[in-house]
């Protein structure tokens, strides 16, 4: 039998992101499963490294109910960062390169030396040099952004933009810590880091686990999204929008208008 077509599939993507239009769900009519849902995703990014932008991390998708409930899909996934994604804190996006893009609280890790391969990761301290507040920017590529769990994983789980708030070293707990997303000055979602799986470390694990069966291992310096702690909001022309994680401290992007 003749796979999915790929490289194609990749384009189709790949354009749709470039000229923010949206595209019918592909995966039922192209017979994508998971797995072949991530050689797409391998594809879609080798398409923006050969343009010149640069892998600087990884984040996870679905590690709360919240998301999960959101979107319809409940399977924990991960997607690739690059350079030319990251905003400077407080800075700046023009809303318009993208189709219907929302907004997330969540946890940022920037990476330490990792373990080899199936080795457990012992010390989380060891693992991750510094945590941050973020603010993830997502947009579908599909239509109304509904998919299915093989259709957000080869379009790399929705991935747009994030920011990034200040580094602080990593403190005692992680797992309850108090999350708030603002838009204009307003409380847009409330929540709290136990919402990322129990406990933010825990998306570490999963992430090293279901990115090294593609084999894709992590790399020191790398930044890691834990995944969103609440529902995602729609990002508007001219919005501010800040998030806050306690004892994290805050970032803030805005939207153009
Ligand atoms: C999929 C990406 C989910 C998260 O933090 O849960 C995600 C989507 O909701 O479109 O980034
Ligand atoms: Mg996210």
């Amino acid at each position: 039998m003749i796979g999915p077509d790929t490289a194609g599939i990749a384009e189709r993507l790949g354009e749709a992101a470039d000229t923010a239009t949206a595209i019918a769900q592909l995966a039922a009519e192209t017979g994508l499963d998971v797995d072949a849902a991530y050689g797409v995703q391998t594809a879609l990014i080798q398409r923006r490294l050969e343009r010149g932008e640069r892998l600087v991390g990884l984040k996870m998708g679905l590690t709360s109910k919240a998301k999960m409930a959101q979107v319809g899909v409940d399977e924990v996934i991960w997607g690739r960062l690059t350079d030319t994604m990251r905003i400077p804190d407080g800075g700046t996006l023009d809303p318009t390169r993208f189709i219907h893009p929302r907004v997330e609280p969540e946890v940022a890790f920037l990476l330490d030396r990792l373990p080899e391969p199936g080795e457990p990761i012992g010390d989380f301290t060891d693992a991750v040099r510094a945590v941050a507040p973020a603010i993830e920017v997502i947009d579908s590529r599909y239509a109304n952004f509904t998919f299915s769990l093989p259709d957000v994983i080869a379009d790399n789980t929705s991935a747009a933009a994030f920011t990034i708030g200040p580094w602080s070293p990593v403190p005692d707990g992680l797992d309850n810590l108090g999350v708030l997303l603002e838009i204009d000055g307003r409380v847009a979602q409330v929540g709290s880091t136990a919402a990322i799986l129990g406990d933010p470390r825990r998306a570490l694990d999963e992430g090293i686990r279901l990115a090294g069966r593609h084999g894709v291992r992590l790399r020191e310096g790398w930044v890691f999204l834990a995944g969103a702690a609440t529902a995602a909001v729609p990002l508007r022309p001219g919005a501010h929008v800040r998030a806050v994680v306690e004892h994290l401290g805050t970032t803030s992007l805005r939207a153009s208008a």
